[in-house]
């Protein structure tokens, strides 16, 4: 980086102790710097030094009391990142490792993951520190209506538009659409991920893991590959990973592994996902009992051991960081020829470097993961007719989102000489768009 170092650096001085946060900052900029070559005009308009400032961060006391009576206290957060080209659009994380470091490097992304879907989303990102893991339904439903308490009057349908994440689903959106109602007295589509008696859309549910599914399979084809009579490795048990399974599966594939915090098994029969869905959806337990039902299947406790099971395909669909640089190196030594990214930033920058010198079909998060995103604008839309779409419609939008994307993606990445690199061609194509409009909309003095 030459052009760019001097705002990767304020970025570190002025963000101190946000590791996540420089992470993805670093991974964005070393690709823009042939893009900052070539526009003497957005540096001119200091585009690259805004776009690493959130427009607004807000950070809020969430006080509940539990089932016990006791009172809790809790950390909320909604940073508001970018706001270019629509309404600020991304997640709502709920996990004990939540800070804000981890909520600006996952709004960061989300402002080029969204530009990516060509539907008209800024980028955004919330959260918690608070653990669901053990909690009540009742105390759920308590700690989001505090949660919701707070953040209603900083949303609103055409102003920000939280959804699911790490430990946010179906039941938590509930609880805060409610909440929402409750203080707003309105009937909007201020959150997405609904269900589907008031305002959600069909495929919403689906969407991330079949959307990182179509991406990858384009991905695979254009260099004569395919999830056909392909072993998959899938990391986590949760939106994302059953749904990549289903999919995945759907195309021909066998998917051998699935994991959660605790750790991971590995059935080379083919992962039974009836039996997942039951034990992480419908009891919310653990994907140890898998072994309960499947005793020929193995369990490790190192979740990081994953990797090292033989695999055609990785998907790692849990958390960030989960492939260093050693799990990267076992997967090609074992055979892996493509990585897609349903989880948010899970492979280390070293990691990644192992891919791209190894030509690892390589599908980056902000391309691979965002069917889930892009179907919550389809959401967006539908809320805005009054109306909805079948399943059918809204799949076969997804997936012509999907294969756009890898187009586009793919496009940019051969305009700047490195055809194979799809993460700067994501990194490029993503900014391009954002950049523009910021230009576009001139300079608040
Ligand atoms: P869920 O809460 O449904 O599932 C998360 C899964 O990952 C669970 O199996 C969980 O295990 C596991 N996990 C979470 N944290 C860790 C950790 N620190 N170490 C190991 N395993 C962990 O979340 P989603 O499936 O929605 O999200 C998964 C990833 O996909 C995240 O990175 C998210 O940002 C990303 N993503 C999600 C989208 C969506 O639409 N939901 C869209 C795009 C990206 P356990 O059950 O033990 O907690
Ligand atoms: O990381 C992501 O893209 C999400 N968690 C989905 C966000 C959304 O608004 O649907």
């Amino acid at each position: 980086m030459q052009v760019l170092k001097p705002i990767y650096d304020d970025v570190i001085n002025r963000n101190p102790n946000e590791p996540e946060f420089h992470q993805a900052v670093l991974e964005v900029l070393e690709s823009l710097e042939p893009v900052a070559k070539r526009h003497a005009d957005w540096l001119d308009a200091g585009i690259f030094q805004r776009i690493v400032e959130p427009e607004r961060q807000v950070i809020f006391r969430v006080t509940w009391i539990d089932d016990k009576g006791a009172v809790q206290v809790n950390r909320g957060f909604r940073v508001q990142f970018n706001s270019a080209i629509g309404p600020y659009k991304g997640g709502l994380r709920l996990h004990p490792s939540v800070n804000l470091s981890v909520i600006k490097f996952l709004g960061f992304e989300q402002i080029f993951k969204n530009a990516l879907t060509g539907l008209p989303i800024g980028g955004g990102k919330g959260g918690s520190d608070f653990n669901p893991r053990g909690k009540s339904d009742r105390d759920i439903m308590r700690f989001c209506q505090s949660f919701m308490t707070e953040l209603w009057r900083h949303i609103g349908p055409d102003t920000d538009v939280p959804a699911g994440d790490i430990g946010t689903g179906a039941r938590e959106i509930g609880y805060l659409y409610g909440q929402y109602k409750r203080l707003s007295n309105q009937h909007t589509g201020v959150l997405t991920g609904k269900g589907l008696t008031w305002g959600g859309s069909l495929g919403r549910t689906e969407a991330t893991g079949y959307g990182l599914c179509y991406f990858m399979e384009e991905a695979l084809q254009a260099k004569d590959q395919s999830f056909k009579g392909a072993v998959v490795a899938i990391s986590g048990s949760g939106n994302v990973a059953i749904f990549a399974h289903e999919k995945a599966t759907e195309l021909g594939a066998k998917v051998v592994t699935m994991s959660d915090s605790d750790g991971f098994v590995h059935d080379p029969q083919g992962i039974d996902l009836d039996l997942v869905k039951e034990i992480k959806l419908v009891r919310r337990g653990r994907i140890r009992d898998y072994l309960k039902r499947h005793p020929g299947a193995t369990y490790g406790e190192q979740c990081r051991d994953i990797w090292q099971v033989p695999c055609d395909i990785a998907l790692p669909c849990a958390t960030q960081n989960e492939i260093d640089e050693e799990a990267a190196r076992t997967l090609v030594k074992q055979g892996c020829i493509a990585v897609g990214e349903g989880a948010n930033m899970p492979s280390t920058p070293e990691a990644v470097k192992v891919y791209l010198d190894n030509k690892i079909i390589y599908g980056p998060a902000k391309a691979a993961n965002a069917g889930g995103v892009a179907t919550s604008a389809l959401e967006m839309t539908q809320n805005s007719q009054r109306f909805s779409w079948t399943f059918a419609e809204v799949d076969e939008k997804l997936k012509q989102i999907m294969v756009d994307i890898y187009t586009t993606v793919s496009a940019a990445a051969t305009e700047y000489g490195q055809p194979d690199n799809l993460l700067l061609g994501a990194n490029i194509a993503g900014f391009t768009k954002v950049a523009t409009a910021m230009y576009q909309q001139g300079i608040a003095y």
